[in-house]
């Protein structure tokens, strides 16, 4: 028999070991679901990478964690994206490409039923990094997932300069006809800040793009019309030699026609 001091010295000495045990998996767990989460961020990468045939996944994830890990998040211009985008390159199919710009649940809605359109989000890298949030660190080799600067903090952030840079990249190939879906219920449809405005319509180039066709969305109250003023300026900047045309088009609409597989594409508007 153990004299009860020893007993209890010991109990204690367990006691304390089950207390830290349980300390240190509360802040594992803590830190994983708090930020430093970039091994959800890798899984989503993967899984929607490999639904892509003829790309090395490895490749893509090793040229997008190039762009900004252990970089001061404010400080990623978009060129840091560009052997993402060596990676990423793609075939793109001339008179189905789909801008857009405040209408991207109209737009996705329409693509996913529809299988006419082609958009952003329909490459490998627009696939793989849409809806997601990721930043860097200085003197980290970490991927976080929370907390990572935006729009109102700094332009030069990772997400905005990955949109930015991919955009230019699929503006730059678009051929034929190519299609935009504005937003006609607000008051400047084709907005300078926008990527479609200050970054899409800048490098369509007119040796290969042949028209632009805008579908401005309208709701059951218009707030714009073909005739908006910003709708004019799209016009004034737009490179010489490319045709523009515009037609309103109720929401309700393309919702109709997207339910409708019978209905050729460029029908519905
Ligand atoms: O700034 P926007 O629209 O005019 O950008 C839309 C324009 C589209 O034509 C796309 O080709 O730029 C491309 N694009 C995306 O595909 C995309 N997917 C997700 C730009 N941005 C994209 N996102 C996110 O939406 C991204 O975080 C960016 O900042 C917003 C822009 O949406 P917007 O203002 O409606």
């Amino acid at each position: 028999m153990e004299p009860p001091a020893k007993r209890r010295r010991k109990a204690c000495v367990i006691f304390c070991v089950i207390v830290v045990l349980v300390v240190i998996t509360v802040v594992v767990v803590l830190a994983l679901s708090l930020g430093h989460n970039s091994g959800g961020m890798k899984s989503a990468f993967f899984d929607r990478c490999e639904a892509f045939k003829g790309y090395d996944c490895q490749k893509v994830w090793d040229a997008f964690q190039q762009a900004y890990v252990g970089k001061d998040p404010c400080n990623v211009p978009m060129e840091a994206y560009d052997p993402l985008i060596a990676a990423g390159t793609f075939k793109p199919p001339c008179n189905r490409m789909m801008f857009w710009s405040k209408t991207k649940h109209v737009v996705h809605d329409f693509t996913a039923k529809r299988d006419c359109f082609f958009t952003l989000e329909d490459t490998l890298l627009g696939s793989v990094l849409d809806g997601l949030t990721w930043c860097g660190k200085e003197g980290s080799s970490e991927t976080f997932t929370t907390d990572c600067p935006g729009w109102t903090e700094c332009e030069n952030n990772p997400v905005r300069s990955f949109w930015n840079r991919a955009s230019a990249a699929f503006a730059d190939v678009a051929c034929g006809v190519v299609t935009a879906m504005l937003n006609g219920s607000i008051d400047t449809p084709f907005s300078p800040t926008s990527i479609f405005a200050s970054i899409e319509v800048m490098h369509f180039n007119a040796t290969r793009v042949r028209n632009l066709n805008v579908v401005l969305v309208t709701q059951e109250k218009p707030v714009a019309n073909c005739t908006n003023a910003s709708l004019k300026n799209l016009q004034k900047v737009l490179a010489e030699g490319i045709q523009y045309n515009c037609t309103e088009v109720a929401h309700s609409q393309i919702e109709e026609c997207s339910n409708n597989p019978e209905k050729p594409c460029g029908a519905c508007w």
